[in-house]
């Protein structure tokens, strides 16, 4: 799969990246077309990764359109890797379902076995429409893309295969030494006998018997092992190491970090030490190609919040592309990864919906399988603003939060809550996270301090235990270029005052682990639902087109000085 690291020295791996024909399907009437077996002429050409509206005649188009390529393949047994397909999509192997996913920013792969070599027709057909049970549902203020937005690998596995290694430690009480083990998936291509061998840089850790019939799936525990003398992996220090689990004849290689992050009553302590987070929300998102985000780019939006002094992002607001996490692993930046429940659309009726709920735990599950490894992740986010003061979100909480807690490793786990004063599942978040705008919606930026008193004076009488607070939202939109005096709104002097005042009132309270900007870069938002001046969310610190804004300077001021 696309990643900024060689995930493989011996299985052989060709992307499917590049041109594909493609057609619109507004009536939906593409299977009773028989669009599975083969695309009508009139398909045009596409380049995938992309977004429907990066065709300029498909901005706002919410439905169905059909990808197709075709692709040579050896026979024997594959593995067919989507990066991620918004939103849902049924994928087709010359005219047969191979099978469907829901949700636009999760991985997803398919394990076939292929009859003949020779040339095969894909065929995807992609659907962004929203339904009663959609996460996020239709009312968000991002836009409604459409489109397979990451990268799409085709990998040969033979004889053992090695699906998955998800690396599990503890760290000594001194942080010197390790304790670890691994959970590995194997899967039979051929049914036969091999031997799983795992090395962590240079040194073999641990050896297994295995054997697989054809098509069967196991997960293998390894035993504990000790690794020591550990190179710990913190901020702007990224120790990494090179994880390798292989048979002989397949291999999946991954890169580890070691570091340990819990929280001591107000204080977040990253390797034992106090954390304070200096953070900005950030939308993976393009004003021309949105989610399927060039890579280059996200190399200098990196640059550009380190810049600014930051030290962690929050991924706001769903999982974010893997090269993007592999740089945060490299710089050492911490990540909040986190899935698309935004709230402020959900009904709490729809929140209990069985079909919301399934959907969501999948969604769970899927990030922690995929992005179980990268150190970088110190924080799962599993929703945000959604009706917290509500008995269906609590139930949902308890049972993202068991996910998490059971499978999630050392992470913190949390939701971003806009209803702090009536809230009823903060006991499941390790961070008190509120995400609050009074100097922009209310327009009363003073009236943030005796908010927040009100909220900790609330979390206390609740009996709740001590733990830090995070502004997990803030900021004020500025339109770019507008500069007037600072008492005028949609300027970007207001902007750059709200944040010099909210960073600094946040950051030297005691209660507090830190705060999250919103928000790094103007948004393209909700085409229909929001009425968002530009069609923006103008709220960022850069514009778009990441030509900063006078709230960058204040920022990376107050920012480098706590
Ligand atoms: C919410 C939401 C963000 C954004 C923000 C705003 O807090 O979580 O995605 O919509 O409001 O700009 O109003």
């Amino acid at each position: 799969m696309k990643r900024f690291i060689n995930e493989h020295e011996k299985r052989r791996s060709v992307s499917l990246d590049g041109l594909w024909r493609f057609i619109t399907d507004k009536e939906d009437r593409g299977l009773s077309l028989g669009y599975e077996k083969g695309l009508p002429s009139e398909a045009k050409s596409t380049y995938v990764p992309s977004v429907f509206a990066s065709t300029p005649a498909l901005l706002g188009y919410e439905g169905v359109c059909w990808y197709e390529r075709k692709v040579f393949i050896e026979q024997g047994t594959v593995r067919l890797h989507f990066g991620a397909v918004m939103t849902e999509c049924a994928v087709y192997l010359d005219g047969e379902r191979i099978g469907t996913h829901y949700g636009g920013f999760c991985e997803f792969e398919f394990v076939l076995n292929i009859e003949s070599a020779g040339e095969h027709l894909l065929v995807v057909s992609v659907d962004n429409r929203f339904d009663a049970h959609s996460i996020p549902q239709a009312v968000v203020d991002w836009y409604h893309h459409g489109g397979i937005t990451r990268s799409v690998t085709l990998e040969y596995l033979s004889g053992v295969s090695v699906l998955k290694n998800h690396m599990h430690y503890t760290l000594s009480e001194d942080l010197t030494f390790a304790e670890v083990s691994f959970e590995v998936d194997v899967f039979g291509a051929e049914a036969g006998e091999g031997t799983l061998k795992i090395t962590l840089e240079n040194e073999v850790l641990c050896t297994a018997a295995v054997s697989v019939a054809k098509g069967e799936k196991k997960t293998v525990m390894t035993d504990t092992v000790k690794v020591e003398n550990i190179r710990l992996w913190s901020l702007g220090k990224a120790e990494l190491y090179t994880l390798r689990a292989e048979t002989e004849t397949d291999d999946l290689i991954d890169r580890v970090g070691f570091r340990k992050i819990e929280t001591d009553g107000y204080k977040i302590l990253l390797n034992g030490k106090p954390f304070l987070i200096k953070g900005v929300n950030r939308h993976e998102e393009h004003p021309d190609l949105g989610f399927a985000f060039p890579e280059a780019m996200m190399g200098r939006d990196i640059e550009l919040i380190e810049d600014l002094g930051c030290n962690s992002i929050r991924g706001s607001h769903y999982p974010n592309a893997r090269p993007f996490l592999d740089m945060l692993d490299e710089h050492g930046i911490c990540f909040w990864s986190e899935i698309p429940f935004w709230g402020v659309g959900f009904e709490p009726e729809t929140v209990a919906d069985p079909t919301v709920v399934a959907r969501g735990l999948e969604m769970m599950r899927e990030m922690v399988h995929y992005y179980y490894n990268h150190p970088s992740i110190l924080i799962f986010g599993m929703h945000n603003e959604m009706p917290t003061q509500t008995e269906p979100t609590l139930a949902l909480t308890k049972q993202l939060h068991a996910i998490l807690k059971e499978k999630g490793g050392n992470r913190l786990t949390v939701f971003a809550s806009h209803k702090p004063l009536e809230d009823i599942c903060f006991a499941y978040s390790d961070l008190y996270c509120v995400n609050d705008y009074h100097g922009w919606y209310m327009y009363d930026l003073e009236g943030t301090a005796d908010f927040v008193k009100k909220i900790q004076a609330r979390i206390e009488a609740e009996g709740l235990p001590p733990r830090p607070m995070v502004m997990s939202e803030f900021g004020a939109a500025a339109i770019y270029g507008k500069r007037d005096f600072d008492t005028e709104i949609w300027s970007e002097n207001y902007q750059a005052r709200l944040l010099d005042y909210c960073i600094r009132l946040f950051l030297s309270d005691e209660k507090f682990g830190g705060c999250y900007i919103w928000h790094f870069a103007d948004a393209r938002t909700s085409f229909k639902n929001l009425n968002r001046a530009r069609g923006f969310n103008n709220k960022g610190i850069f514009s778009e087109y990441r030509k900063p804004k006078l709230a960058y300077d204040s920022v990376k001021k107050v920012y480098h000085e706590f």
